[in-house]
């Protein structure tokens, strides 16, 4: 049974609206109801729950801020994050589903795609009809994906397409992939390939240790056609897929809080009644400075992710604030997951919790969307202006 609580050490719920709160106990409802009941045995046997993608749709997850005359919820930033939050409270592959959908797949057809393409994807990607994969790493080209060989050529009436993308989250069921290739200049744009057309395939990739819920897979495209009108004509060059990345490395920053929180509220609630020396262990010192510096953590991320929330919503965020939050809040989760799965002793090690498999996922989730390393230096970046990438 599902007992989460969340905990709100600095009463930042009064910084919320109504809406907000509302909004986020929707998503935590039906993360308790269909998410938690299953989720255990998804990760066990590696297998998506296909069975979630009409409740994401249902509580908002896909395209949160897409306007709703595109079929999206029109919601602000923060009701975006409360929601990433409580479904990775679930469980983090499940948020990326959900985090591809809307800031990777929805949002450069929202930002960059004509008006025919909007009008065809985004109402089918909202309500989880249609779903969809952002094919940007490639086997040689992970952290630097500007050297990228996925290449384009003009065909007459359409383009011709070859390449392979890998590590690419929805692959293996997505009917539409957003796909970062280079044109004959060498200058990189999005096309939409389609499931079915004719030389493209997307392999499921196994044995994946993390993120187990979530189907990963390549996309492999062998000569296929890509008609003209699939290219997404606004916008061009690798600031095009890297503004895609802000979105959702924004939705990562609210997302591990989530996951954080879980093992927080497991370890405590687990601690108070786990007796050993004839005492709770929560009232020894060591099991109390886990908790304690667990919490002390949690507030602080909770305070930044609000921050870059409102900053976001001011249109104001800059990738050097998003990277920050991203890459400070994934290592505080996973920390957390590390010292809350020791307070549970043996039994953190089995899926009768949710600690280990939130703790392996954000193994994933420190390496997706940047590492821990790239992101550091575009911090470093920002504050000397020197690039140490190279
Ligand atoms: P650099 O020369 O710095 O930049 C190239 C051009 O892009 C512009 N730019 C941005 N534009 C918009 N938004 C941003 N965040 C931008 N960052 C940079 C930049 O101004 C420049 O424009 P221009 O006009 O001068 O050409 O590029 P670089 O090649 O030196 O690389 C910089 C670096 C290393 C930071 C970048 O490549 C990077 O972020 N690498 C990490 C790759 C990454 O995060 N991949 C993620 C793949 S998707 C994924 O993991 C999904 S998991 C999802 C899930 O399951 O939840
Ligand atoms: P590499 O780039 O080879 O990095 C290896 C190590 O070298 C890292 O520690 C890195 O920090 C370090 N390193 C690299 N460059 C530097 C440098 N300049 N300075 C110092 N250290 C450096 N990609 C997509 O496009 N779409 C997806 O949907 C997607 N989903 C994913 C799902 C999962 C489960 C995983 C694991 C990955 C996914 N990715 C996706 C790919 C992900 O974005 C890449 O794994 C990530 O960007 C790192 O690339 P890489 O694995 O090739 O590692």
């Amino acid at each position: 049974m599902d007992l989460f609580e969340s905990p709100d050490y600095y009463n930042i719920d009064d910084l919320l609206t109504e809406e907000h709160k509302l909004i986020r106990q929707s998503a935590r409802d039906w993360v308790k109801r269909d998410v938690s009941p299953i989720i255990e045995e998804a990760a066990q046997q590696a297998k998506f729950p296909n069975s979630i993608i009409k409740g994401l749709s249902e509580i908002g997850a896909f395209g949160p801020y897409i306007p709703e005359e595109y079929g999206g919820a029109g919601l602000d930033q923060i009701s975006y994050g409360l929601i990433m939050q409580e479904i990775e409270r679930g469980d983090s592959g499940v948020r990326s589903t959900a985090s591809v959908q809307s800031s990777l797949v929805m949002f450069p057809i929202f930002a960059y795609g004509t008006e025919a393409q909007k009008q065809k994807f985004l109402p089918k990607l909202a309500a989880g009809e249609m779903m969809g994969a952002f094919g940007l790493t490639e086997p040689d080209h992970g952290s630097n994906p500007g050297g990228m060989i996925t290449n384009f050529k003009d065909n007459g009436d359409h383009y011709l397409l070859n390449g392979a993308k890998m590590w690419i989250s929805n692959a293996p069921f997505a009917d539409v992939a957003v796909v970062w290739a280079k044109n004959e200049e060498g200058r990189i744009h999005g096309l939409l390939v389609e499931r079915g057309m004719e030389g493209f395939s997307t392999p499921e990739t196994h044995n994946k240790w993390s993120l187990r819920a979530s189907a990963t897979g390549e996309l492999i495209f062998n000569n296929v056609k890509v008609p003209k009108e699939n290219l997404l004509p606004g916008r061009s060059g690798l600031g095009a897929p890297l503004s895609c990345l802000d979105s959702a490395r924004y939705g990562i920053a609210w997302g591990v809080i989530g996951a954080a929180m879980d093992c927080y509220d497991t370890a405590l609630r687990y601690a108070k009644e786990r007796i050993q020396f004839d005492k709770p262990i929560a009232g020894f010192q060591l099991q109390q400075k886990k908790l304690a510096e667990m919490i002390t953590k949690i507030t602080k991320a909770q305070l930044l992710a609000l921050r870059l929330g409102q900053l976001k919503n001011e249109g104001k965020a800059t990738t050097a604030q998003i990277s920050m939050a991203k890459r400070n809040n994934v290592e505080m989760a996973i920390k957390i997951a590390r010292e809350a799965r020791q307070v549970l002793g043996g039994m953190g090690i089995t899926g009768d919790y949710s600690i280990m498999r939130h703790m392996m996922n954000l193994e994933s989730v420190i390496t997706y969307e940047g590492t821990h390393d790239i992101h550091l230096l575009i911090t470093g970046l920002d504050i000397t202006g020197i690039p140490a990438f190279k």
